[in-house]
């Protein structure tokens, strides 16, 4: 057994007694009352689900296992003193709970880069199979369907494996998953862009630094971007489409390949992880429209007015639980003023952070005017030469796997049974509004 899930077996055993302690003392407490209006706009504020790997303030922004994402560029291990963490050691604090050592992290690096080295052919036959023209997020989303042939849980499973033990294929399966997304994405981004020339990983490199160099933009200074970019969009708590989707499909025991894949075709939509795109597209027209690249304040508001006025979203704008600027958002635009502070599309984005918060919040109805991650990291990956929009949403899919699949396998330690609430009619919940 490698050290991680040694680790992992231990930590694990001892917080799946104290779960199940939990239920038998106190499951019959009550936590919260639910509205109507609650159920009916998202279940928003509803607490319904059990997530360890971070917890989302609305006003503080995100804190992974209770460290917020400054501590973590300052606690966790890098290649660099001045360079960014490297995810392999945010996966392990979200998996274990701990801040790894340096050590820890190379293990996890070179653990999987050699699992990475075991997709099998059909994965880019199907991927090939589909049209150039095909969203990559279809592509990225067929190779993981295609992947899960390999699934060590169902193949434990079929065998009869005992309930206890469920966390330890899925722990097997999620690293493989893992291991591999970097490859996929890679080879997706070089089929649909940079004419089918791929790029060999270099087993030598870390995880997003590999991903990096397998697209093609192999300068120090992209991987540095990568490391963050895969550090930030990790995890948000367990609500969000992704987290949730994840997790209720794996509730019925299926694979990691089958449950990872649920989570991405949630992230794909535009209100979710597709806002990155959509901020480029937003960004590109109001450009065009305008005919410059330096707009003033008033035209943007006019802008912004008119996307309004269209009954459509701004997107990169607003969140379901924030109320403030998004952490992520910030940590980007410090990044992007320390290292390409003059890059036109930077500016921009300031300059749009200058503005549309107070059109939103004109409205009187938008309850969040703030920028979310998505408002600046599409500008970023550009201006670092990563111009390719739609490779950013599987950018996001493939940090994302570190946070959703942890979880994974955390459900499976504490056994969680299939999740099944209950739905009912709108005549009864019309009855509910009258008797209240
Ligand atoms: N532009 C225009 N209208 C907006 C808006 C925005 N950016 N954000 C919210 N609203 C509207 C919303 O559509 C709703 O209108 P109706 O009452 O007419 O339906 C109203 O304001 C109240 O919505 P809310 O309660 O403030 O937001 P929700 O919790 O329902 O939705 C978001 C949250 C993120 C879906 C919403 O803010 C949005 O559509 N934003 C733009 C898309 C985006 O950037 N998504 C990415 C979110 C990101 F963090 C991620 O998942 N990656």
């Amino acid at each position: 057994m490698d050290q991680v899930k040694q680790r992992l077996k231990e930590v694990g055993e001892s917080k799946s007694e104290q779960l199940k302690e939990l239920v038998r003392e106190h499951g019959n407490k009550v936590l919260q009352e639910v509205t109507i209006g609650q159920v009916l706009s998202g279940m928003k504020g509803v607490v319904a689900l059990l997530t360890d790997t971070s917890k989302l303030d609305p006003s503080e922004g995100i804190r992974f296992r209770g460290y917020s994402i400054p501590e973590l560029r300052a606690k966790l291990p890098k290649i660099k003193e001045d360079g960014e963490p490297l995810p392999e050691g945010l996966f392990y604090l979200m998996l274990i709970g701990e801040i790894p050592d340096k050590a820890t992290v190379d293990f996890i690096s070179q653990e999987w880069a050699r699992r990475a080295q075991g997709i099998p052919d059909h994965v880019f036959k199907v991927i090939d199979s589909l049209p150039i023209t095909a969203h990559p997020m279809i592509q990225f989303n067929t190779a993981i369907l295609a992947m899960s042939t390999e699934s060590h849980f169902r193949r434990a499973y079929m065998a009869g494996m005992d309930k206890k033990d469920y966390w330890d294929p899925m722990y097997e399966g999620v690293m493989d998953l893992i291991s591999r997304l970097p490859v996929i994405t890679a080879y997706i981004y070089r089929r649909c862009f940079h004419g089918q020339k791929h790029i060999k990983p270099d087993p030598s490199l870390d995880w997003a630094g590999n991903l990096a160099h397998m697209m093609g933009h192999s300068s120090e200074e992209a991987k540095r971007l990568m490391r963050l970019y895969m550090v930030l969009h990790a995890d948000h708590e367990g609500g969000n489409v992704s987290a949730h989707a994840t997790h209720l499909v794996g509730t019925a025991l299926s694979n990691p390949y089958y449950s990872f894949s649920a989570g991405m075709n949630g992230l794909a939509g535009p209100l979710h992880g597709m806002a990155n795109q959509e901020v480029m597209h937003w960004l590109e027209k109001l450009i065009k429209e305008i005919g410059t690249e330096t707009p003033s304040v008033d035209q943007i508001k006019d802008y912004a007015i008119t996307t309004l006025e269209q009954g459509r979203v701004i997107p990169g704008y607003g969140h379901a639980v924030l109320r403030k600027t998004d952490p992520r958002f910030s940590e980007q635009l410090d990044f992007a003023k320390k290292y390409i502070p003059d890059a036109p599309l930077i500016q921009l984005v300031s300059k749009i952070y200058e503005v549309v918060p107070d059109v939103l919040a004109s409205t009187g109805k938008v309850k969040n005017p703030w920028p979310n991650v998505d408002a600046i990291s599409g500008s970023l990956l550009s201006s670092y030469g990563i111009k390719e929009f739609p490779i950013y949403t599987v950018l996001f899919g493939v940090s994302r796997s570190l946070g959703v699949l942890t979880s994974l396998i955390w459900d499976r330690i504490y056994g969680m049974p299939l999740e099944r609430p209950s739905s009912q009619t709108f005549d009864w919940f019309g009855e509910q509004g009258k008797n209240k």
